[in-house]
């Protein structure tokens, strides 16, 4: 199959719920961010290794697009961008060969939190200033310079604020509310933020009950597969809590599947994060009922920063994104707009 096939029939095999058509959207911007990508070479430019972890989500494609269309030859850089296909490993294999070809910087997204402190010391101890962007490590923050991300213990916490806001107004602030959870790639810092500001909320309200949680990795099919799994062992969801909008869109054909009405008042609430356009297409129908924003528009801080550290200024330790919460009140006019 060509990508474009296979693109096209991913595409055509995730959506067919929400569309009566498939309709062939834009090629080039998806399929560019997974390539490892470099621009031309020159004199003079600034030398940037970009490790991005994958391209399991329309989030990470956005992300990597805005790093791509932010460290330009334009702009001053050469950028050499390595796509590690969801593997840790590969990810330590890039940054190891940007460290051989002595690069003035080093960017990656860390695919999870843990097992970094050893390739850190080595961008160190060759001199290598390295910037995190979108998820965080839990090695020493001396081993890298800064961070550029989203807050995603907060995007937890509004997720499930905005929860006990919603039981009160459908009076069920007292009921016993079973809550499901897919969770994002266990491990990393956006699995472990959010689901760490989520249960924060839940362990104010001791009538919310987690049945369950299981890895459903930012995927559509994984989350598909794991909500199926748990429609068939519960009887009685009220939340399904789903860590981002790929996995929400899995979870959301499962129900249909399994005969639920996503229309109805009476399917459970669903939570969702990223605030994709599709995934705030669906607010606006009332079939998710929140989406958490997470930007992944970090490109042009990561560039400021670099420039920044090339004048020899100091740079503060971490940035955070702005983000926003949408309900059926102030989706619409975002979602036209959305570039992801
Ligand atoms: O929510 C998801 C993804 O780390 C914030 O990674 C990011 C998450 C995002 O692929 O869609």
């Amino acid at each position: 199959m060509t990508e474009w096939k296979k693109i096209m029939a991913v595409f055509c095999i995730a959506i067919p719920l929400f569309t009566t058509s498939c309709t062939p959207f834009v090629v080039d911007e998806t399929s560019r961010d997974v390539q490892n990508f470099e621009t031309e070479p020159a004199e003079n430019l600034i030398r940037v290794g970009f490790s991005q972890l994958g391209s399991e989500s329309k989030w990470r494609r956005a992300n990597s697009i805005s790093i791509q269309d932010s460290l330009t030859v334009e702009d001053g850089f050469f950028l050499q961008f390595n796509n590690a296909r969801q593997k840790q490993e590969n990810q330590i294999k890039a940054i190891r060969g940007f460290i051989s070809q002595q690069v003035d910087y080093i960017a990656f997204c860390p695919v999870t939190e843990d097992g970094w402190d050893t390739v850190l010391k080595e961008a160190k101890d060759a001199g290598i200033p390295v910037i995190l962007v979108d998820r965080q490590v839990s090695a020493d923050h001396s081993l890298y310079t800064t961070w550029i991300g989203e807050d995603m213990r907060k995007e937890g916490e509004n997720a499930g604020r905005w929860l006990a806001r919603k039981l009160e107004e459908r009076g069920r602030s007292r009921d016993k509310i079973h809550i499901i959870e897919l969770l994002g790639t266990r491990g990393s810092s956006s699995q472990i933020g959010r689901s760490i500001g989520f249960d924060s909320i839940c362990d104010q309200h001791p009538n919310w009950v987690l049945l369950d949680r299981e890895d459903g990795e930012f995927t559509t099919a994984k989350g598909q597969e794991v909500m199926t799994g748990f429609l068939k062992k519960y009887k009685d969801i009220d939340v399904v809590v789903c860590q981002n909008d790929d996995m929400a869109i899995g979870a959301l054909q499962a129900m249909k599947d399994f005969g639920m009405d996503l229309y109805s008042d009476r399917k459970p609430i669903v939570i969702s994060f990223d605030a994709s356009r599709q995934g705030l297409e669906m607010v606006t129908k009332g079939i998710i009922d929140v989406d958490v924003e997470c930007n992944p528009s970090s490109g042009p801080k990561l560039a400021a920063v670099i420039h920044e550290l090339e004048r020899g200024h100091a740079v503060a330790g971490e940035y955070y994104m702005d983000e926003k919460v949408f309900t059926i009140d102030n989706a619409s006019s975002y979602a036209a707009s959305r570039s992801y």
